[in-house]
Parts: structure tokens; C-alpha cells; sequence
């Protein structure tokens, strides 16, 4: 395998909608540069792209998988991201390591969800991006309502490079306006024929190019003067400003393809080699501190894991992109997330299923090396004495969360370690396992995407599982004050039990007073782990009850406040002064007065108003405008408080508070509304009480499971 010099790799991601044909036309890509001697086709399920039991079996793509391919002595690396909205994980991942990316549309069936969404992150990541117009060949495919569409949606910069040409229902070539040349594609393949323009076809090349001229003096301020000057540009000109208007985002170019029948795709691969900006030219990355740090050859080694994986004969393989120097086989390096010193055991280059290996890469490559232990995406790789750390990339937070359980106990270990070991090659698959509600809950994209990790613990783990809705945290509190005495006493036979505490509790606040109608003596105040205060008030007069069995009562309290009085949920925010009680002198010990404590605390909160509390969360839904009464409506009925709206192009951003409990299975609902067009985000705000019917409901339903505890 060749070694390629830093100018001579472009990294490319193909994405796009669902089933655009990013697979295929990577799959032809690697064949146009001959990496295969025979394409793969989906339906035979063997492409190099879609090799994993999962993605054979579904016919999509689940994971992000590099492929390369070659052009003129430049190595192309193509990123084949999975269009299904659920793994938007995966593109946002590669996005930050590529220097353009391909976004990849159905001409059959125009702008899709899928479209839509990756299109909002390249903006975002400011990717440059080209326009692949696919399955041309197809007999429902329209180029120029596709091309509307996307002029519509995406604006003027949405420029025509290449055109197609059909004979009768065959797509039988392209007018290509940058090469001013008719490319003609022979019957079963093989390389165009490069024609001139046909009469036929002068007027419509001859409009489309006067727009390319236009769109590429946007690339470059001297190309712009002359334009404004002369109204035009040569044809050497206007190629530079394609390939800066490209790299500054001021311009998309579209191309055509059928991957289907290879057609387009040698020329796509050629304009990608001459346009594309090579990884030293392009934005590079960010470090922690974060200023951008550009590819470069010339320094010390460093490197940026953006994936991991897991593969079978390989182990634990790390993706990595060679941000500067060179990385060699057996070259010792050093992981400045953990601060591991290792050896390089093996780097390989990689076309999906296919995998080579090479003795070294140089900056700008993308390659696969293994075996490294505790290597996770956002590690960043260094020579000795290089420190530089990359910062690592941001995923979207989860929205759809489920608790699991293995339908098995047996198995209840080794779930744990695999669910795991998915969210470590996963980033936007999240495992947590809650204390409080005793539940391990997993959180994703959706529910589809939470269905593919069912799928994969179901035949690859051979785990069988079984998803509920997860609990609330629901809190307690109490909304004004109330005393309670209680005496705890037990004298049967040898040593008695006594021990008599009285309580008064208040609800606390921030920067309340601590003072009472009992004057304070000793104070302490509690973080408690759940969130929440608890502030202890020791106004015992004239030893009533001995400081050392203060810490007992305390304990008492705050075990009654771990399993609260109304629902057995955490309670929170309450003031306790202890400011009477009784001793015995023979009876008293620290197990009587935690009891007695334990019981006033009881007493007191039932008398003291208490009020269940709900975690409250802030949520952002991103809606196209035609959209919004549907989702309005939907929130309204999930006890939403609507905070705020504003607006992002065709998009509404609604910010609303939502009870947690309220939210259930949002993502699903919110897809079927608008037709998977919206997304959203949400993050804990804060707790809030329950309404009173709500309250009523939740007592109700504890005191019933309870009911059947005691049976
Ligand atoms: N007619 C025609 N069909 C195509 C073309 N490209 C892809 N297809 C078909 O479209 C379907 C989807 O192709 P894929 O390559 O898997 O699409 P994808 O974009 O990778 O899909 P995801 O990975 O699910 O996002 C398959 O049935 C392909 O055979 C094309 O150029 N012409
Ligand atoms: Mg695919």
C-alpha cells in the first residue's frame, strides 16, 4: 500500500437522507479507484460499506464506515455515515474530521428528513459541502424539481455544475460546465466518452453556466472586482472560485450520479480530487483550550480518535485522524487523556470490510490501529512530550430513554459490561443505573435507535431483554410548619428502650433566616445527595435530651427522608429544630432516640402540608414553521409552560418547561406529528410541585402497590 503525502488525501463524508444511496456510491467510488475488481450491491448485501449482521439484515447502514478510493495518485477517504435520523451520532462524529462533505440526494424522491437534519449540522460544523444528485437512472428520478427543492430549502448557493442528459428514459450523460463538455456514459459501463456539448443542449448549458459564473465570483474578493467589472469571468477563473467558493461555503456545487450503474462517478471522485481542500488547508480541529490547530506535517506526532469500534478478528479497533507528523508501526506514543504510554502495534487502512495494512501515515490520513486499552473517541494520541488535546466532539443529547432488565437475573452482570461496551463505540447511546429508582436506564436518538441496540444485545450478545417506562424522581416536601412529639419506649424483660424527642420542622429556602420560636443552639446544614437541603437544628434548654444522641436522631430523620412519608421518593428542603424531649437513665440509647426521631419526623411532615415534587425539564423542540400549532397542541397537553419562541430560517425554536413525567415517548410522538422534520433537546431545570390531582393520583398508586406488597 502506497504511503500519500499530506496534499495528496482529501476526506470526504457522504451524507444525506435514508436509502439516498450513500452505500452504493461509495461502494462505487472504491470501485472507480479500484480498490474492488466487482461492486457490491445492497441487495445482494455485499458492499464493503454495510458488512455488519445488523445492516445486512435491515439493509441500511447503522455505523459510520471509512472506505477509500483513488484518483489520480490522491487517496480519497469517504466516510459512509448511515442517513437514518436515530444514528445522527454517527455523522456528527465524522463531520468535525473531514475537510468537505457529500450530501447525497434522492432525485426520485427530492429533500427528505434525513436531508434536512444533516444539512442544519453541516451548517453548523461550516463543512464545506457538495450536492450529489443520485439514482438518476431511476424512472421516477426528476433533476429539476430535486434541484428546486434544494434551491428552495437550502438558497442561491445551491449552484448547477453538472447537469443530466437523458435518451428517452436512459440517463445517458451529463453536461458538465466546469469541463464544457458533454460526458457521455457507454451502455453497461466504462468510462465516459467526453463529447462536446451538443446543439441540442447549447441554450440550457449555456444559462446554467452563466449562473456558475456568477456563484463562483463569490469565492475570492479579486474574481468578485472583476466580475462586478466586467460582468464575467474565464474559464480558469471561474475554476478557481468553484474550488474557493467551495472551501469558504459560498458556494454548493451539484453533481449527478446513478451509483446504481456507475455512471458520473469517476468524474464525481476526479472533481472531488481537484476541489476538495486537502486536510492541511482545511479548518483542522479545536483543541481543549479551544483554538483551531490545522493539519501539520512538519510537527511533532499528535492524533484524534474519532471512533472506536468493535470487529470481529480485530478487537478493539480506534479510528484515527492524523492531525500532525507521521505515525509508523511499533512507534511508542502516548495518550494524553489518561496519560498511557503504548506501543503502535499494527495501522491499517480500511474499505469497510476490507482492511490493508500500512507501515505509516502521514498527516491528514484517517487509519485504523488496534489494541490500544482504555483509547475512547475524543482520546487524542501524541508523540512523548507533545501535549496538545484535541477537545472532544459534542453529540446531541439523548431524547428517547427506556429502564431495561434482563429477562434473565443470570444475565444481569453481563448486560451491564455490554451496554457498556455499546455506549463506549456509541456516544449517543447513554447507560446509567439509578440507585433511586433501582432501575439501569438507557437513553438514545429515539426509539428506533434504542430498538437497534435491542436488536444487537438479541443476536450479537445473545442477552434477552425487556424495556419499561422509567420511574420519576419524584421528590417530597412540605409546605409550612408542624410539630410532633414522639416517645419511643420498650420494656420487655432485660434492658428497656426509651427515648422521647420533640420536633418542629419548616420548609427552608434560600437565604432564609435560621431562627425560630426556639432559640438555636447548633446548626447543621445538609447538602443532601438527591439535591436539596436539610438544615439541623439542636434548641435542646437544660439537657433535656444529651448531645450525644443528637448525630442518632439526625440519622433517624434522615433515614425517613430517604424514603419519604408520602411515596417512599426522596424528600427535600426542610428545617428540623429538635427543641425538647425526654431521657431515661437507665433505658435511653442511641437506637431509641434514632426511633424516635425517625417517627417525629413522620408525624411532623404529615401535618406540615407535603407536597410531592416533579422534576421539571427545559426542552427546545426545532419545528418547520407549518408545523407548529400540531406540536403547540401536543405540549400543551403535557402540562408544558411555554418560556419563549423564536425563529431559525424556516424553523421555529419553541422552549418550553415540561414535567419529566410528562414526556414520555416524546420523540416518537413529535416524529409521527411532523413527519420526523422536528427535533428536539431537553435538560433538567428544576423540581416543581405536582398539581393537586396529579398528587392525588401518585398517593393513590403507591398506597395500591404497597397493598399488594402486603399480600
Ligand atoms: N435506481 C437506483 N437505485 C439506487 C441507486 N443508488 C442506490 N440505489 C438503491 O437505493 C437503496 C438504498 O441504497 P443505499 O446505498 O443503501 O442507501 P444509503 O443512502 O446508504 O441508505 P442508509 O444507509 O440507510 O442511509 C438500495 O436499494 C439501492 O440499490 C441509484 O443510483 N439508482
Ligand atoms: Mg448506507
Amino acid at each position: 500500500m502506497k504511503i500519500y503525502s499530506t496534499t495528496d488525501i482529501r476526506n470526504i463524508a457522504l451524507v444525506g437522507g435514508a436509502k439516498a444511496g450513500k452505500t452504493l456510491l461509495g461502494e462505487a467510488m472504491a470501485f472507480e479507484g479500484k480498490v474492488i475488481s466487482r461492486m457490491g450491491t445492497i441487495e445482494d448485501k455485499n458492499t464493503l460499506s454495510d458488512y455488519r449482521e445488523i445492516e445486512i439484515e435491515r439493509q441500511n447502514s447503522v455505523v459510520a464506515t471509512l472506505l477509500y478510493s483513488e484518483i489520480n495518485n490522491r487517496k480519497i477517504n469517504i466516510v459512509d455515515c448511515p442517513g437514518i435520523p436515530d444514528y445522527v451520532g454517527e455523522p456528527t462524529g465524522i463531520l468535525p474530521v473531514v475537510e468537505a462533505a457529500a450530501m447525497v440526494v434522492n432525485a426520485t424522491s427530492g429533500i427528505e428528513v434525513g436531508t434536512e437534519i444533516i444539512w442544519r449540522k453541516i451548517q453548523k460544523q461550516q463543512t464545506p459541502a457538495i450536492i450529489v444528485i443520485n439514482q438518476l437512472d431511476h424512472e421516477k428520478a426528476n433533476f429539476d424539481d430535486t434541484l428546486r427543492d434544494l434551491k428552495e430549502s437550502f438558497g442561491a448557493k445551491v449552484t448547477v455544475v453538472q447537469y443530466p442528459v437523458y435518451n428517452g428514459a436512459e440517463f445517458e450523460g451529463v453536461v458538465d460546465l466546469i469541463l464544457q463538455k458533454y460526458l457521455k456514459f457507454p451502455k453497461g459501463g466504462g468510462a465516459a466518452e467526453v463529447l462536446d456539448i451538443p446543439a441540442s443542449e447549447k441554450d440550457k448549458a449555456s444559462e446554467l453556466y452563466t449562473a456558475l459564473v456568477e456563484t463562483s465570483a463569490s469565492g475570492a474578493d479579486d474574481l468578485m472586482e472583476k466580475y462586478f467589472e466586467t460582468n464575467d469571468l474565464t474559464i480558469e477563473e471561474m475554476r478557481r472560485g468553484v474550488k474557493l467558493g467551495l472551501r469558504s461555503q459560498s458556494i454548493y456545487p451539484v453533481m449527478c450520479v446513478s451509483a446504481k450503474q456507475n455512471k458520473g462517478v469517476a468524474r464525481l471522485l476526479e472533481f472531488m480530487g481537484n476541489n476538495v481542500t486537502p486536510p492541511n488547508e482545511g479548518a483542522g480541529l479545536v483543541n481543549e483550550k479551544g483554538e483551531s490547530v490545522i493539519v501539520d506535517q512538519s510537527k511533532p506526532f499528535s492524533a484524534f480518535v474519532f471512533k472506536t469500534a468493535k470487529e470481529q478478528h480485530l478487537g478493539d479497533v480506534a479510528f484515527l485522524k492524523i492531525m500532525s507528523g507521521t505515525l509508523s508501526e511499533g512507534q511508542d506514543i502516548v495518550n494524553n487523556k489518561t496519560g498511557n504510554r503504548e506501543r503502535i502495534s499494527q495501522l491499517m487502512v480500511v474499505a469497510g470490510k476490507s482492511r490493508v495494512k500500512v507501515e505509516k501515515a502521514e498527516a491528514g490520513d484517517i487509519v485504523i490501529t488496534m489494541k490500544l486499552k482504555d483509547v475512547k473517541v475524543g482520546s487524542t494520541l501524541a508523540s512523548g512530550g507533545n501535549d496538545i488535546r484535541y477537545a472532544e466532539t459534542v453529540y446531541p443529547e439523548p431524547i428517547f430513554s427506556t429502564a431495561i432488565k434482563a429477562n434473565n437475573s443470570a444475565d444481569d452482570e453481563k448486560l451491564g459490561t455490554v451496554l457498556n461496551e455499546i455506549h463506549a463505540s456509541d456516544p449517543t447511546f447513554i447507560v446509567e443505573y439509578s440507585r433511586e429508582l433501582k432501575q439501569i436506564i438507557i437513553k438514545g436518538q429515539g426509539e428506533f435507535h434504542i430498538n437497534t441496540i435491542k436488536w444487537m444485545l438479541d443476536k450479537v450478545y445473545k442477552i434477552q431483554t425487556q424495556f419499561f417506562a422509567p420511574k420519576i424522581p419524584y421528590r417530597e416536601t412540605i409546605t409550612r410548619s408542624a410539630e410532633a412529639t414522639y416517645r419511643h419506649k420498650k420494656q420487655s424483660g432485660g434492658a428497656g428502650q426509651f427515648g422521647e424527642v420533640w420536633m418542629l420542622i419548616e420548609p427552608y429556602y434560600e437565604g432564609m433566616p435560621n431562627q425560630t420560636k426556639y432559640p438555636v443552639r447548633g446548626t447543621e446544614t445538609h447538602n443532601l445527595s438527591w439535591g436539596g437541603k436539610l438544615v439541623f437544628n439542636n434548641c435542646i434548654v437544660g439537657g433535656a435530651i444529651d448531645a450525644r444522641f443528637m448525630p442518632a436522631i439526625l440519622k433517624g430523620i434522615m433515614e425517613k427522608m430517604e424514603e419519604g412519608p408520602l411515596t417512599g421518593s426522596y424528600a427535600r428542603d426542610i428545617v428540623v429544630n429538635i427543641f425538647d424531649g425526654k431521657m431515661h437513665p437507665v433505658d435511653s440509647n442511641e437506637m431509641a432516640f434514632k426511633l424516635a426521631g425517625r417517627n417525629a419526623f413522620r408525624e411532623a411532615f404529615k401535618n406540615a402540608g407535603p407536597k410531592i415534587l416533579e422534576p421539571i425539564y427545559t426542552v427546545d423542540v426545532t419545528v418547520p414553521a407549518d408545523r407548529m400549532g400540531d406540536v403547540m397542541t401536543d405540549l400543551q397537553g403535557r402540562r408544558a409552560v411555554v418560556m419563549g419562541m423564536s425563529s431559525e430560517g424556516s424553523y421555529q425554536i419553541i422552549s418550553a418547561k415540561v414535567p419529566l413525567a410528562e414526556m414520555n415517548r416524546y420523540a416518537t410522538t413529535l416524529s409521527s406529528l411532523t413527519s420526523g422534520r422536528a427535533t428536539y433537546g431537553m435538560k433538567f431545570s428544576e423540581y416543581q410541585q405536582v398539581p393537586a390531582d396529579v398528587q392525588n393520583a401518585l398517593l393513590k398508586a403507591y398506597e395500591e402497590a404497597h397493598k399488594e406488597d402486603n399480600e
